[in-house]
């Protein structure tokens, strides 16, 4: 149950069975505790990202990455763990091939928490010195993901319903196209899963 949104964007529904989305979750509870945990970010422009984020291996800020939390308590960034690095090889091997796994060393993720009223407007992800596809997981509540091209944030664009488990990976020609989050599913959560919102879970390659 694979399908393909667009040349190198693979969404893979189901992906983590409800252990795995467990471990995860329990995993990022633990991220989001200070120091260098959850926090929210501030635009240069003054704007507020509604998601709230925890980061492994750099600290992304808007916009460039760090390594320690150069826009909050200024610790040290949390280790990226090798476990993480395998799952993501795992996920492209799955979405895209084991081809597109060769080479891919993930080295960063960026966790985001969105509450009910959270969003996330349509941006390109260009901070990456790496071309390797980006992965992404997606724990508790469901959400609209919009897909859009390379050209414009807007219009035309394809939106998405991403669940609790679910694996998205963009690469290739998909790996700079603009995307967002226009709207969370409050309480669609599995029950048995104990999230009251949405986890995102990107993981990516810092350097060439
Ligand atoms: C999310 N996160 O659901 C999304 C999932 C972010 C972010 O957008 O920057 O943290 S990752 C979506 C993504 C990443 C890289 C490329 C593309 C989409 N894409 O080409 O559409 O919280
Ligand atoms: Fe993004």
């Amino acid at each position: 149950t694979r399908s393909e949104i667009a040349s190198g964007a693979v969404h893979v529904p189901d992906w983590l069975d409800a252990r795995e989305q467990r471990g995860l979750l329990d995993a990022c509870r633990d991220w989001a505790r200070p120091p260098a945990g959850l926090r929210t970010v501030r635009t240069p422009g003054g704007g507020t990202m509604t998601a709230r984020q925890v980061c492994l291996g750099r600290h992304w800020y808007p916009y460039g990455y760090a390594r320690t939390v150069v826009d909050g308590d200024g610790a040290p960034v949390k280790p990226f763990p090798g476990w993480f690095g395998e799952l993501g090889r795992r996920a492209v091997t799955d979405a895209l091939g084991a081809d597109a796994a060769r080479g891919a060393a993930y080295d960063i993720a960026l966790v985001n928490f969105y509450d009910g009223d959270a969003r996330m407007g349509m941006h390109r992800d260009s901070d990456e010195e790496s071309d390797a596809p980006v992965v992404s997981l997606s724990l508790g509540d469901s959400c609209v993901f919009r897909f859009g091209s390379t050209a414009t944030r807007n219009r035309p664009w394809t939106d998405v319903e991403l669940r609790s488990g679910d694996l998205f990976v963009f690469g290739g020609p998909s790996r700079l196209a603009y995307h967002g989050v226009p709207r969370v599913h409050a309480g669609t959560a599995p029950p048995e899963l104990g999230l009251a919102g949405r986890l995102n879970i990107t993981l990516r390659v810092s350097g060439p």
